[in-house]
């Protein structure tokens, strides 16, 4: 296997989607070694607790960081492996951090609920030789990081060799090295419900395709996402990027 990843969480079922589709072949052909874990597993009290309330007062509850370590221990088998935590406090996930963690061997993501995990889990991961990010997917607050592990994980997966059977749908994808967002795009019927496919696609005129392709890109972004045009490298503009 080229990547192991292991999931930690106090509900494993969420991680049920990773069995299917394209993560789901990646799996079955042996490109990615994921494993899900219960957290509960690693409890040692007749109620299973995982949580405890938060030091110095306030709302909510705090994962506790005895059971974190000792999951934590077992699932690395004493190879500090990258360890994920994702979080609302986290650093943005983007498709420049997938493309990282594609090419670690080993990743745990560490899945919290409540108020998050004791921050000594992450201190001691880092003080004991291993590597620690600390993500979130967006700014918008989940119940907990299984929905953003399933992102992350579906994001890394399709990244690794033979995962994608086409890698050139790879690069050719919003957010791919361009910057932009992708293109709209049609097939067939020509006509459907009196809406045409715009006529430069069916010309067969690939020079004129590209511009037309480059030049609704440009147009998308700039509406949609300003700050992407904001954040493009101008030499990464041809001149008729310009013309209006
Ligand atoms: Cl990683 N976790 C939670 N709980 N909420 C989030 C998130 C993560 N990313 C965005 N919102």
């Amino acid at each position: 296997t080229d990547v192991r990843v292991d999931v930690v969480s106090i509900f494993p079922e969420y991680l049920a989607a990773l069995d299917i589709s394209l993560v789901g072949k990646a799996r079955a052909s042996g490109l990615l070694d994921l494993r899900v874990h219960d957290l509960r597993t690693w409890t040692t009290d007749r109620h299973r607790t995982v949580d405890d309330t938060p030091a110095g007062g306030g709302a909510g509850m705090v994962m506790r960081p005895d059971v974190w370590g000792a999951a934590l221990d077992d699932v690395m088998e004493g190879e500090p492996a990258h360890l994920i935590v994702p979080t609302p406090s986290g650093e943005t996930f983007t498709q420049r951090t997938a493309e990282a963690l594609a090419e670690q061997e080993r990743l745990v993501v560490a899945c919290g609920r409540y108020e998050g995990i004791d921050a000594r889990v992450v201190e001691a991961h880092r003080a004991a030789g291993g590597t620690v990010s600390e993500l979130s997917i967006g700014d918008y607050v989940l119940n907990g990081g299984e929905v953003a592990a399933l992102v992350m994980v579906e994001a890394v997966a399709r990244l690794l060799p033979g995962v994608v059977g086409n890698p050139e749908s790879l690069v050719e994808e919003s957010h791919g090295a361009a910057g932009l967002l992708e293109y709209p795009v049609y097939t067939k019927p020509p006509t459907w419900r009196g809406l045409d496919v715009p006529e430069v696609l069916l010309s067969g005129h690939h020079a004129r395709i590209a511009r037309w392709r480059r030049d609704r890109s440009l147009g998308r972004t700039a509406q949609r996402r300003p700050d992407l045009i904001a954040a493009l490298d101008v030499s990464s503009l041809d001149r008729a990027d310009l013309d209006v």
